[in-house]
């Protein structure tokens, strides 16, 4: 594994979950690996778990962490090939990403899509400027698409409160104020396809997925209908990928409640508005398990960042 940009980069996912409730018991099992070794994680956008979950696992890897808001304190930087420089950016990545890597043995990015042309987007300009001109293993922290290590947190969190062997799980989409990426579902439509789960997609007509994530996937528009027998409910606002970054609904019939909930547990990456995307009830009462979701993404970013080390030094 060079680099950790999408979760179909992981080699062997049992693996990976097994060392995650390792490492779930004795945090500092892998305390030597990243000794000498420095990680530099540069924020395009904001952060609140990413941020503190990533250094947090490397310091329990020895390593030395470095973290700049690069959004608001970096230059803007040019990504294509033979510009004239004289509008905004003030650096190109061919120097920028080569520079950070002088510094750092790995790069973590974190850089949202900007929801206005698709497939610049989907080209993952930012992250895979750094991946071509840093030579050193990137580290994605929620990129223009996808957000591999929270599916990682969250399939860690499936396989820590499971009750069956293959347990039911719906994604459903839920209203909100402003056109968020498809980064999270699309990770985590991807890494259920990979366990052994049944997963059902639910959103209104309009917001499905891009089908390299979903694989074709037919979604239940009937978000009743979807949610029953449900043992495990991942609750995210997305925009629409068809018309793309748009917001087609608001409708607060969406909402996920307790009624609606049942016996499922609730699940959400978090930051989630209350009583938008989420009743007050169902992220107060004992179903919910975000903030178990929150705790497991200090466990994906040891598993990334060891692995990483592992297969490139
Ligand atoms: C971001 C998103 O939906 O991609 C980050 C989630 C981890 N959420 C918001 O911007 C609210
Ligand atoms: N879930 C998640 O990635 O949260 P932050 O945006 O706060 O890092």
């Amino acid at each position: 594994m060079n680099h950790f940009c999408k979760t179909t980069d992981i080699p062997d996912l049992a693996d990976w979950l097994k060392l995650g409730r390792r490492l779930r018991e004795e945090p500092e099992l892998l305390g030597l690996l990243g000794r000498g070794k420095t990680l530099c994680l540069l924020f395009f956008n904001n952060s609140l778990r990413t941020r503190l979950s990533t250094q947090k696992a490397s310091q329990l890897l020895g390593m030395e962490v470095m973290v700049m808001n690069f959004g608001s304190e970096g230059w803007s930087l040019e990504y294509r090939d033979g510009t004239i420089m004289d509008g905004g950016p003030a650096e190109h990545i061919r120097e920028a990403a080569p520079v950070v890597a002088q510094y750092a043995d790995i790069i973590g990015i974190r850089a949202f899509a900007k929801l206005t042309d698709r497939e610049a987007d989907y080209a993952e300009e930012v992250l895979q400027g750094f991946v071509q001109h840093a030579g050193v293993p990137v580290l994605n922290m929620e990129s223009a698409t996808a957000h591999p290590l929270q599916a990682l947190a969250d399939a860690l969190t499936i396989e820590q409160f499971r009750k069956s062997k293959r347990p039911r799980v719906v994604l459903s989409w839920a209203p909100h104020p402003r056109a968020l990426p498809q980064a999270v579902p699309n990770s985590f439509v991807e890494m259920m396809r990979a366990l052994p789960v049944d997963l059902t997609i639910t959103h209104p007509e309009g917001y499905e997925l891009a089908p390299e994530f979903t694989g074709g996937l037919v979604p239940e528009y009937d978000q009743e209908k979807a949610l029953r027998e449900a043992d495990f409910v991942y609750v995210k606002n997305w925009s629409s990928y068809s018309d793309y970054g748009a917001i087609l609904s608001q409708d607060p019939d969406w909402m996920m409640t307790g009624s609606k909930l049942g016996n499922a547990r609730f699940m959400h990456c978090l930051p989630v508005r209350r009583n938008v995307v989420v009743a007050d009830g169902v992220l107060d009462g004992d179903r919910s398990l975000v903030l178990q979701q929150a705790a497991n993404r200090t466990i994906a970013a040891q598993l990334a960042l060891a692995h990483l080390i592992q297969s490139n030094f």
